[in-house]
């Protein structure tokens, strides 16, 4: 569905007298407070967060699966969706893939198609984590750290596969989630799973362009449910050490035990330059794939305190990081959803941007524990939204990107162009 762009001037206009009243208040509090409006502004707009293929249709659970309504049905319509996301609030302008699900074929049109909506290719996914119809040998026992050299050898030649379709598309890095584990204590030898699987990404690594990174994703459990090759921060970044300077962690804020500290994971990726960027998603006990900010949005703010801090810093030294989110939820609109992902995103990174850093330092340096607490909280407690309103309006995005897709019944328009029952190809 291409959108009308007029539709999105005459809503702003409706919103305008009102997102001005608040704008203009909060911008004379920021101002009184040292902030420069309109660099914050610029940073806002300028912020794009890519959106994964796998997240445009209504997700499920191994219970069963409610599809809704419109979703789409080809890697076309998926990046027609993004599109939408993209018009709307200016601020998605990049799609991820997951092979073999998206498999472009024809680049060219591809390409040509994603950048009639003015979007890029993020990071491309490989999959060793379900059988494929076509596929020789099994990875129910594993992939990349297999037993079997044979399967290992697949599964190291479907990434370098992955690398190439990345290639002719324009992405700059290669996303590896290794599911790999075991569910049986004693099942397997965990060096000897560690050092196959590190062979076998050595060979994928090799076979990088210059330019481009390889993320390294970890998950404590789920699919297996005694072990995890790839588990936590600590084996992403021993496997990152170990390959060499394009291998960087990347940090899946649903992939962590309940009350791991994850800001402080992210300024130890930091401090070591080997942060290499995010999925995005909230949750509340595991892998849930909630609506990112829905549950926790204070651990968010923290997270972006350290990213802000560390970005910032003259003591760090890290790549540029792939902003990305994963989630795929199972009753809410996957479109209205993505919105609202993305808005808490930047509320967190407005709100971290805000945050009186010299102040907090001198707090910390005097072990100032409440100042500290205050400084933090009243940039969490400020309502930064009109901030994100006028870097929308003044990029030609919607002023209130829900409510727009709302009154202009967009979903009921992609039914009646896609049809009722559709499913999206993915998970
Ligand atoms: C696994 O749970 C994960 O977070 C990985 O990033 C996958 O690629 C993605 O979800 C989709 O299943
Ligand atoms: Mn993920």
């Amino acid at each position: 569905m291409i959108l009308d762009k007029s539709l999105i001037g005459q809503y702003n206009d409706s919103q305008r007298s009102s997102h001005q009243k608040k704008f203009n208040a909060l911008s004379s509090v920021l101002s009184d407070e040292g902030h420069d409006v309109s660099a914050l502004v610029k940073k806002l707009a300028a912020f794009q967060i890519a959106i994964p293929s796998w997240a445009l249709g209504t997700g499920g659970t191994r219970f069963g699966r409610f599809a809704g309504g419109g979703e789409p049905r080809s890697l076309e319509e998926k990046i027609e969706d993004v599109g939408l996301l993209h018009a709307l609030n200016q601020s998605s302008g990049a799609i991820s893939l997951h092979i073999p699900w998206d498999i472009p074929q024809d680049y060219k049109a591809i390409k040509q198609l994603a950048a009639s909506f003015d979007l890029q290719f993020d990071a491309v996914n490989s999959n060793t984590f379900q059988d494929q119809p076509d596929q020789k040998l099994s990875y129910k026992f594993g992939s990349l750290s297999h037993t079997d050299k044979n399967v290992r050898d697949q599964a190291v030649a479907h990434n370098i596969e992955v690398i190439k379709h990345g290639i002719e598309l324009g992405s700059k890095a290669l996303t590896i989630w290794l599911s790999d584990g075991t569910d049986f204590p004693g099942q397997q030898n965990f060096r000897r799973q560690f050092q196959n699987t590190l062979d076998s990404i050595k060979q994928i690594y090799a076979e990088l362009p210059a330019d481009w990174k390889v993320l390294v994703e970890y998950k404590p459990y789920e699919p297996h449910f005694y072990s995890t090759v790839i588990a936590d921060w600590g084996s992403s970044l021993l496997f990152c050490q170990k390959l060499g300077e394009k291998a960087v962690g990347l940090v899946d804020l649903g992939h962590h035990l309940p009350n791991t500290n994850i800001e402080q994971i992210v300024s130890r990726f930091l401090m070591e330059g080997k942060l290499g960027g995010f999925h995005f998603n909230d949750s509340k006990y595991g892998d849930d794939d909630l609506t990112v900010g829905s549950v926790k949005p204070y651990q968010l703010f923290l997270i972006f305190n350290e990213l802000v801090e560390g970005m910032t810093s003259s003591e760090v030294n890290n790549p540029e990081l792939s902003w990305m989110i994963d989630a795929s939820h199972n009753i809410k609109d996957p479109l209205e959803d993505l919105l609202q992902s993305v808005e808490a995103i930047k509320i967190a990174y407005a709100q971290a941007l805000i945050i009186d850093r010299k102040a907090l330092e001198k707090a910390q340096q005097e072990n100032d524990a409440t100042l500290a607490q205050e400084i933090m909280q009243n940039a969490y407690r400020t309502d930064v939204r009109p901030l994100l309103a006028e870097a929308r309006l003044q990029a030609g995005a919607s002023l209130n990107p829900v409510a727009f897709y709302r009154e202009n019944k967009i979903r009921q328009e992609l039914i009646k162009q896609r049809g009722e029952k559709t499913f999206a190809t993915g998970l």
